[in-house]
């Protein structure tokens, strides 16, 4: 049995039509039924259902033998214990940094709020930018409005939320896209099968 961690949501929307290719279709909908492993059309592959952040977590531990996750949570997590083998080029962003429209160029030390503490941190430190980094668990918006922040770090596609908060996007940290993860044993255990999964996937990927 190969099991795949995927999320609900972006990911998985765009990752449906890829694994159908490879004859992977659930038998249920996320987003419909409560359960948190699907069974799919091919009796060999099951997929579970958790959230973005933790799907490096789940493949690093062996609990799947695959994910699916963004480069933005691979990049937070430090996914040295995962292999990366593709980047299936679906659910595209920009990592970027902002600040308020009206923001004075920045002196000194600056603070950043960010849910990407990790790579907030490294990205500044390698600008030999001295940041005080914030944790925050969502609407980073709203930190630079409200006098937390001077700049936050922060998933930019379209720029309307950016937009609609008064902020503008000001640097790029790195574009964005999902890659196949896969467990370091489960490459060796079941290589034949995850050989083949990758291959399929290359192929549709080559073909888009
Ligand atoms: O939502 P939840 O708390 O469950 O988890 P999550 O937010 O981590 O999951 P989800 O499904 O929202 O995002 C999963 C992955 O999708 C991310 O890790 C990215 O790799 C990818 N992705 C691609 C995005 C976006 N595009 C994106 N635009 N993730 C989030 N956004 C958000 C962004 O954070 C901001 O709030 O959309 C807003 C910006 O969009 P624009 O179009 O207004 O610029
Ligand atoms: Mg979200």
């Amino acid at each position: 049995m190969l099991t795949i961690a995927v999320s609900k949501g972006r990911i998985y929307e765009d990752a449906l039509p890829l694994l159908a290719e490879a004859g992977i279709v659930p038998t249920d909908d996320p987003k419909t039924c409560r359960k948190l492993i699907l069974s799919t059309t091919r009796d060999d592959v099951q997929l579970v259902i958790i959230r973005a952040t933790d799907v490096p977590t789940f493949v690093e531990y062996g609990a799947a033998d695959l994910g699916i996750a963004g480069k933005d949570v691979l990049l937070e997590h430090g996914a040295d214990s995962l292999y990366e083998p593709l980047d299936l080029k679906i659910a595209c962003c920009r990592l970027m940094t902002a600040t308020r429209v009206d923001a004075p160029e920045h002196k000194g030390r600056i603070r950043v709020a960010t849910k990407y503490v990790n790579t907030a941190r490294k990205y500044f430190a390698e600008k030999g930018i001295q940041a005080e980094i914030i944790k925050l668990y969502g609407s980073m918006e709203l930190a630079p409005l409200v006098g937390l922040a001077d700049c936050i770090v922060d998933l930019v596609d379209t720029g309307s939320t950016l937009k609609a908060n008064g902020l503008v996007p000001r640097e790029l940290i790195m574009n964005i896209s999902s890659r196949l993860v896969v467990n370091k044993a489960a490459m060796k255990m079941k290589n034949q099968a995850i050989a083949l999964l990758l291959e399929q996937l290359e192929k549709t990927l080559s073909q888009r």
